[in-house]
């Protein structure tokens, strides 16, 4: 085979925006209850996210950077009524501080649940197909659909091979929340099988959680795969387990993560259990591709720990030599067991061989780990040659968004800080030379 056809699958990470605070507003996701009100960096939590683009980079695994968006988002504060100067209409808000909050959050860095993506070897046009997610669960992240279409779509222009669809209608029926509940796999360059994981039926039957809300619906993962034109045989559609949702695993990728032949879960992800493991395996089986699962059994690692640590949000990154590194949260390497556990996996595994790890404690008290933060495309080489060159990390981008975040970010701020004009001008200004940066052009309401 030609290099020409050799695909790579290239991780996006959300950049964290100016206004990244702690406001509790994810029921379900416990670290986001748990730290509510407590206060932020988001000077600290751009930098942490910022650092593991580029060690990733510099290790060699291709990396790109997606822009934040723009909070306070004043057309839905105007849409609810507040009327006036943007000052007026700050200080009228803030007496509803979570509302205020909500139209402030920087929940576009987990940027896991802005789109669902399928590589063009899996698509019946041969396309790279995106949807965004609408992630209507939860205003705050209501608000992001938008404006990621637009990123997106600045991002991977060329539709000689990028197609774009819109958010699901935003209704219960289509709760969608993107890569978080989608994995993939099968060689990058080959067709594979995509695995929707889904919460619950949203028109009810097949039983669901009793505790906290499942977002993702069966209804929107199967509209996704007609979108994406995905044929039936190469998709596995199965529901999370609504017990473990009630245990604070509120996307699939906090407890089960893929890459290429490798599947690595929890025992208790799935509501059919084991059943899901053969299904894959047979599926894989006629596309003459390998599957090699872990499945980490409850008596190692019990749901608790996992959702405490993240274990499962991990990034598991294809190397040149052919074997894997995981990437993990610091969480995970301050739980004796878990450590244990991961040091066991690499001298064992024959494929993933090194952990590294990384400190993201400002993202992940919000309930967002490694793979929260970044979105992964499957791309051919000529795909990739179409991307937008400027959002690829490398040195300089990296030396100047450090440089851009030192300029415009506060190192501090809460809940209170929120309904200050001068933080407004600062989101406004750092983003507007963003856009410059990285060549995006208008993306934003404010540009508009
Ligand atoms: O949707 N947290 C996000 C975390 C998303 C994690 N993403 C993935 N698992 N892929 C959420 O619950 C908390 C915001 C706050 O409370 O301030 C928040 O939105």
């Amino acid at each position: 085979m030609s290099t020409m056809k050799r695909s790579m699958e290239i991780n996006f990470d959300g950049l964290v925006g100016p206004t990244h605070h702690y406001a509790g507003l994810s029921f379900g996701n416990e670290a986001s209850i748990r730290h509510r009100n407590q206060d932020a960096n988001p000077r600290l939590a751009a930098k942490q996210g910022l650092l593991k683009m580029k060690s990733l980079a510099d290790a060699g695994f291709p990396q790109a950077v997606l822009p934040p968006h723009e909070r306070p988002h004043m057309p839905a504060l105007r849409q609810l009524g507040f009327s006036g100067t943007d000052g007026q209409v700050l200080a009228a808000a803030a007496r509803y501080p979570q509302l205020l909050s909500a139209v402030c959050s920087a929940s576009a860095m987990w940027v896991a649940n802005a789109a669902t993506v399928s590589p063009s070897a899996d698509s019946s046009d041969g396309l790279v197909h995106f949807t965004v997610a609408n992630l209507n669960n939860y205003f705050h992240r209501a608000l992001e659909a938008e404006t990621t279409g637009a990123i997106l779509a600045a991002v991977f222009a060329d539709n000689r091979y990028f197609r774009h669809h819109p958010a699901l209608p935003p209704v219960a029926l289509f709760g969608d929340e993107g890569a978080a509940n989608h994995c993939r796999l099968g060689r990058y360059d080959q067709p594979g099988i995509q695995l929707f994981v889904y919460g619950k039926e949203g028109l009810g039957g097949g039983g669901e959680p009793g505790r906290y809300p499942a977002r993702q619906t069966r209804e929107a993962s199967e509209a996704v795969i007609r979108l994406h034109q995905l044929a039936p045989e190469r998709t596995l559609l199965v529901q999370q387990n609504p017990s473990v949702i009630d245990a604070g695993v509120f996307h699939n990728d906090v407890i089960a993560v893929s890459n290429e032949q490798v599947l690595f879960y929890h025992q208790s992800a799935f509501r059919e259990g084991v059943g899901v493991r053969d299904r894959l395996r047979r599926r894989l089986a006629l596309l003459q591709q390998d599957f090699m699962p872990v499945e980490v059994p409850a008596d190692r690692v019990s749901v608790a720990d996992a959702v405490r640590t993240y274990l499962f949000n991990s990034q598991l990154l294809s190397r040149r030599d052919g074997h894997m590194t995981l990437v993990v949260p610091e969480e995970t390497r301050q739980n004796q067991g878990m450590w244990n556990y991961l040091r066991e996996l690499a001298a064992e595994h024959p494929l993933i061989d090194d952990i590294r790890v990384f400190n993201l404690r400002e993202s992940m008290r919000n309930g967002g780990g490694p793979a929260c933060l970044r979105l992964r495309v499957i791309l051919t080489q000529e795909e990739y040659r179409a991307v937008n060159p400027r959002v690829m990390m490398t040195e300089p981008l990296f030396l100047q968004l450090n440089q851009w975040v030192d300029r415009h970010y506060r190192d501090r701020l809460d809940q209170r800080d929120l309904a200050d004009p001068a933080l407004l001008n600062e989101v406004r200004n750092a983003l507007d030379d963003l856009t410059q940066l990285l060549d995006l052009g208008n993306i934003y309401p404010f540009q508009q």
